[in-house]
């Protein structure tokens, strides 16, 4: 009797199967996902070939068929933004590329329910030294019901989140979703040129040994947040410290690092940047829905960063994500500091 291989799920198959799983039966919110990971493709031929561009044309110059060589960055927004219009579902796009929310009124799009928000291509200045990068994006229902969309559409807190995922353009290319029915991974497979079911149910260790922080603004941090690196960089066996840190400077690729392995990742408010400087909308929310969806936390040091009410497209907010016990540590770190100063 022949044997048979375990089934390849693609991507595409498991929406199907899972569309039951949500009320997004109707397939609205699977064409979403199924238009994503289409740009995804697109996307990744091109950073792939990124390394190639200086012979084919420098970046934002003029290749030899007089076409101006798109930065990736600007590739990359293109790319998603036509998929969503051409996939009829989505009524609008706030990206960190354009100033201005992108409202979408084709009559393809004309009953659109659904919106996302997009970092499309994020670290992009990693791609001239081969590092990976990443896409981030986060889709929501539209709180209008007709008409073009307004910012009210994208001023939503992250627990409105009806989906959210990223791409990382990596050794690999994976992308990562969850509908809050949990996190799965698939890669790309470019002999078939699909993305294939590879991290069932993705689950975040609730401790590890990696701390993940730009170490050269450490004079700029809140006390509460030197004390905790401190205590990362301290040796003590029973806590396998001190541990290691690890920082790419691409958000992606430490975030799926860390969900892996376990760890943590900040980037706290600092002196030069009051604010932290990753984005609410398209960085933090979907990172922290996703995050949350593998058993992990994501703050800003005092609030869940999902119950952040928006006040602007591009809002920037400090960042702690990742194992619960270290999140929940650098808190306690934070606050007791936070609370000295308040009691002086
Ligand atoms: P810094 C990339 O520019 C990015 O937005 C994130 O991907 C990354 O985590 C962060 O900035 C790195 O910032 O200030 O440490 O270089």
């Amino acid at each position: 009797m022949a044997e048979f291989k375990k089934e390849i799920v693609t991507l595409s198959e498991f929406i199907i199967q899972r569309q039951a799983d949500f009320n997004y039966a109707k397939g609205e919110l699977s064409r979403i996902l199924r238009q994503i990971a289409f740009a995804a493709k697109l996307v990744n031929r091109e950073v792939n070939k990124a390394g190639l561009v200086d012979i084919l044309g420098a970046v934002g110059s003029t290749n030899v068929q007089g076409e101006t060589v798109q930065k990736l960055d600007e590739f990359a927004n293109t790319k998603f933004i036509e998929a969503l219009i051409s996939g009829g579902e989505c009524a609008g796009v706030a990206s960190e590329e354009n100033e201005e929310f992108i409202p979408i009124n084709t009559d393809l799009n004309s009953n659109a329910k659904y919106v996302v928000m997009i970092d499309p291509l994020d670290g992009s200045s990693n791609i001239d030294v081969n590092v990976s990068i990443g896409t981030i994006f986060a889709v929501y229902r539209r709180v209008t019901t007709s008409g073009s969309v307004t910012e009210a559409d994208f001023l939503q807190p992250g627990t409105k989140q009806v989906a959210a995922g990223y791409v990382i353009y990596g050794s690999s290319t994976m992308l990562v979703y969850t509908t809050g029915n949990g996190l799965n991974g698939f890669t790309l497979d470019p002999s078939i040129g699909e993305f294939c079911l590879s991290h069932p149910d993705m689950k975040t260790p609730s401790t590890g040994k990696v701390y993940s922080v730009n170490q050269g603004n450490f004079l700029h941090f809140p006390q509460g947040i030197k004390d905790y690196i401190k205590w990362c960089q301290e040796i003590d066996k029973s806590t396998k410290r001190p541990y290691s840190l690890r920082y790419i400077g691409s958000a992606v690729a430490d975030f799926h690092r860390n969900i892996l392995t376990g760890g943590i990742f900040l980037y706290p408010a600092t002196t030069t940047a009051p604010k932290g400087k990753l984005r609410l909308l398209y960085e933090c929310n979907p990172l922290a829905f996703i995050i949350e969806q593998a058993g992990g936390k994501a703050t800003t040091g005092t609030q869940r960063i999902l119950e952040v009410m928006p006040e602007k497209l591009h809002q920037r907010v400090p960042l702690i994500l990742g194992s619960s016990e270290m999140v929940d540590l650098a808190v306690k770190f934070y606050k007791e500091h936070e609370e000295k100063v308040a009691q002086v």
